[in-house]
C-alpha cells in the first residue's frame, strides 16, 4: 500500500523553499496517505560533525511540522537517530551501492567543493542513508524539492540492485511482492520509490540571484525568507529582491528568460495555491512596485500563523520531545520488521 516518507535536516533556519517545496506538500498528503515525517539528524552530521545546537534545531523542525498542520497522532513524526534501523540499513546499502554512483551526485560535488578528498565519507554516502530512510519503511512516495531528484533516482537504483542481487533469496523466503521493474514483472522486496515533485515552487530560487536555489547556507540572509522572520522582515526582503526592469508579462510564456520574475510569480502562486498561469492572470502586466507589496502581504498572511504557532510549540520543548519519542517508537516497530527481513535476505545470523 502507498506510504509517504520524507525528511528535513536540522541544519539551520527553515526557509520558504523548504516550506513550499516540502512541508506544505507533507501537509496536503496527509489526507490521502499514511505518512512518516522525519527530522534527519544523522544527515546533519555529514556537513558539520560538531554542532552545539543540534537538539534545538531538531525540535525546531518538529515544531515547524506540527505548526504547519502535520498531525503527529495520525501520522508518524520522529527524529532519525532514535531508530537504529536507519544506520543499519544504510550500511547494507553502502555495500549494495557503487562508489561511482555516489561520485556522480551533484549535491556531493557542490558540498564537497574543490577539496573532495577531504570531505567526510558520510557526505559521500549521504544518498545511501537517504535511501535507507525511505526504504526502511518501504516508502513508495517521497515529496521533495527538485534538488533531491537525483538522490531519489539513486534510491531506486539501490532498491532495484538489492531486489535483483537477492532475487533468489527473496523468492525462497517468500518475502517478495509483485512489482514492475523495467520491462519485467518481478517479486522484489523494496519498492521503486516515486518522487513527488510538483507544483509552482519545486525549486524556489534565491531572492538575490535567480540562478541559485534558496538555501540555508547562503551567507546573505536577504537571499531567503526564514520561517522565523517577522512581517516587516518579510516585506523588506521582498522589496529588496532582485528583479528586471520590465513589468510582469501578460502570460506565463513571458516568464521564460526572466528567472527572478519567474521565481517571484512561482512563490506567489504556491502561497496562493494556484498555478503560475492563474497567478499571471491575476497579476500580469503589473509593475514590480505594485506586485511586490501584494506578494509580501500574501507571504505574511500565509507564514504569519505558522511562525506564531511554531513559537508557541517551541515554548514547551518537553512536549516536542514526547511527540518525537512516541513517533520514534511507532517508527521503530515498522523498521524492526524490515530489518529482520533484510537480515534474513542478506543471510546474517539473527534470532
Ligand atoms: N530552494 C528550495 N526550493 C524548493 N525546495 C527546497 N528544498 C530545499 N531547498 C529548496 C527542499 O526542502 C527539503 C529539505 O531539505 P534538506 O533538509 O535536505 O535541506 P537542504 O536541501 O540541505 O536545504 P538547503 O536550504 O538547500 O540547505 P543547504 O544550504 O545546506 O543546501 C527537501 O525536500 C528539499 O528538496
Amino acid at each position: 500500500s502507498p506510504r509517504v516518507f520524507s525528511g528535513i535536516q536540522p541544519t539551520g533556519n527553515l526557509h520558504l523553499g523548504n516550506y513550499l517545496g516540502a512541508i506544505r506538500k507533507f501537509v496536503e498528503l496527509q489526507a490521502s496517505h499514511d505518512c512518516i515525517f522525519c527530522v534527519v539528524d544523522l544527515h546533519a552530521l555529514t556537513a558539520q560533525l560538531v554542532q552545539d545546537d543540534l537538539v534545538s534545531q531538531t525540535r525546531q523542525i518538529a515544531a515547524a511540522f506540527i505548526a504547519s498542520g502535520i498531525d503527529p497522532e495520525k501520522h508518524i513524526v520522529f527524529n532519525q537517530s532514535r531508530v537504529p534501523g536507519h544506520a543499519e540499513l544504510a550500511w547494507i546499502f553502502n555495500c549494495v551501492a557503487r562508489i561511482g554512483w555516489m561520485n556522480r551526485m551533484t549535491q556531493f560535488k557542490d558540498k564537497a567543493g574543490r577539496d573532495r578528498e577531504n570531505a567526510s565519507l558520510g557526505l559521500l554516502a549521504y544518498p545511501s542513508l537517504m535511501a535507507a530512510d525511505i526504504l526502511l519503511y518501504r516508502g513508495t512516495h517521497v515529496p521533495v524539492g527538485d534538488d533531491q531528484k537525483q538522490h531519489l533516482e539513486l534510491a531506486r537504483d539501490i532498491a532495484a540492485k538489492f531486489n535483483n542481487d537477492f532475487s533468489g533469496r527473496i523468492e525462497a523466503l517468500e518475502l517478495g511482492v509483485p512489482m514492475r521493474m523495467g520491462e519485467e514483472d518481478v517479486n522484489g522486496y523494496f519498492p521503486l520509490t516515486e518522487p513527488l515533485i510538483e507544483g509552482p515552487a519545486t525549486r524556489v530560487m534565491s531572492l538575490k540571484d535567480g540562478s541559485k536555489k534558496m538555501s540555508k547556507s547562503d551567507p546573505s540572509d536577504l537571499s531567503r525568507i526564514n520561517l522565523t522572520d517577522d512581517a516587516d522582515t518579510i516585506a523588506r526582503k521582498i522589496r529588496k529582491a532582485k528583479t528586471d526592469p520590465l513589468p510582469l508579462p501578460g502570460d506565463v510564456e513571458g516568464l521564460a528568460g526572466r528567472p527572478e520574475a519567474d521565481n517571484l510569480v512561482g512563490i506567489y502562486a504556491a502561497l496562493k495555491g494556484v498555478t503560475k498561469a492563474e497567478a499571471i492572470r491575476d497579476q500580469g502586466g503589473r509593475q514590480f512596485s505594485e506586485f511586490k507589496p501584494a506578494l509580501a502581504e500574501l507571504a505574511v498572511e500565509v507564514l504569519g500563523p505558522v511562525t506564531a504557532e511554531m513559537r508557541r510549540i517551541m515554548g514547551d520543548p518537553a512536549e516536542i520531545d514526547r511527540v518525537l519519542a512516541r513517533g520514534g517508537e511507532r517508527a521503530n516497530e515498522i523498521a524492526g520488521t524490515t530489518m529482520r527481513d533484510v537480515k534474513r535476505i542478506v543471510g546474517l545470523l539473527d534470532d
